[in-house]
């Protein structure tokens, strides 16, 4: 097993038509959640990836297995919780620039998910452990069980990579504040997007924020840039990254799980780490050029082609 990670999906619904969506009546479906978009990412990119969640014993959360399993996800440490649902989540974009999330997730199965979800000995098989910020906003066991993860994962030696996600619809600022924080000096790798790092540092410049993280713990940070690329900070090595040249965005949602995806595909292959930052701003580039959260993520072909063919976005020459 290369990754494990642990987390929340839900059924997502997209509204066919712009506007408010109380005048919506046609929506399609999906599915989303960070921690499983990050692990299809991976499967497509021709990695050995397991994700542990729990799901509602309920149509919903057959329909999130089966696509999950059915992207090569190891799924054998989902359970069902006949108690709880599966929880829901809704995009409406009033218009194609401004997107709105609705959760409709309290009380989810996943929300309910204890440490007894976790087995060491599926975990210590992995390379990696990822998490991010949403599991601990859901509830106190989630936080329980994800600073049981990062136990696990210690003990075992694999490295830990968190990307903040952090959703102010899930929790206060402080406690996001807090928790956030203490998570950071528990992990190896952060992701932050440039906002999350202006949130938790009240720094406003790249270089500021990543060594804000570094005096925290993390041994790499990676800030998201969004179309601009990424700048990377380690003890050794700190530079930019650009970004390839987006012209049509469509769906911005996904891009951070989808830059999680290549930049831990890049160190799995052990690429440099400005090679594997590339591949993170690359492949998270090609999901918001398509409608949903995981359906633009490349195959491996797909990315190498993209990463020869698309010229950057010049900002750093
Ligand atoms: O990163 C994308 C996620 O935000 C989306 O898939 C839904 O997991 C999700 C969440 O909690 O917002």
């Amino acid at each position: 097993m290369d990754v494990v990670t642990l987390g929340e999906s839900m059924v997502l619904f997209t509204p066919e038509t712009n506007g408010y969506m109380r005048h919506a009546d046609k929506y399609s479906s999906g599915i989303a959640g960070a921690e499983s978009n990050l692990a299809i990412g991976l499967s497509r990119l021709g990695h050995q990836v397991s994700w542990i969640s729990r799901l509602g014993d309920d149509e919903f959360g057959r329909k999130v297995l089966t696509f999950i399993r059915g992207e090569g996800v190891d799924t054998s440490h989902v359970h069902f919780d006949d108690a709880s649902p599966t929880g829901l989540y809704f995009k409406e974009k009033l218009t194609e620039e401004e997107t709105h999330v609705y959760y409709y997730r309290k009380n989810s199965a996943a929300s309910n998910m204890t440490v007894s979800d976790l087995n060491e000995e599926h975990i210590s098989k992995a390379k990696y452990l990822y998490l991010t910020g949403i599991t601990p906003a859901l509830s106190e066991s989630c936080y329980e069980t994800v600073k049981h993860a990062i136990a696990i994962a210690r003990k075992h030696q694999l490295t830990i990579v968190f990307d903040p996600n952090l959703r102010l619809k899930l929790w206060s600022e402080e406690r996001a504040r807090n928790i956030l924080l203490e998570l950071v000096s528990l992990v190896d790798i952060v992701l932050p997007g440039i906002d999350e790092g202006k949130f938790l540092f009240h720094e406003a410049t790249p270089e500021k924020i990543a060594e804000n993280f570094y005096n925290q713990g993390a041994k790499l940070t990676v800030v998201k840039l969004g179309a601009e690329g990424a700048y990377y900070y380690s003890a050794q090595e700190a530079g930019y990254v650009a970004g390839p040249l987006v012209k049509d965005v469509v769906d911005p949602v996904g891009a951070g799980d989808g830059f999680a995806a290549g930049l831990i595909s890049g160190l799995l292959e052990k690429t440099s780490v400005k090679e594997a930052v590339k591949r993170g701003a690359y492949t998270g580039a090609l999901v918001v050029k398509v409608k949903g959260d995981v359906e633009g993520l490349p195959e491996k072909e797909r990315l190498k082609n993209f990463m020869n063919e698309t010229n950057t976005n010049d900002v750093y020459r």
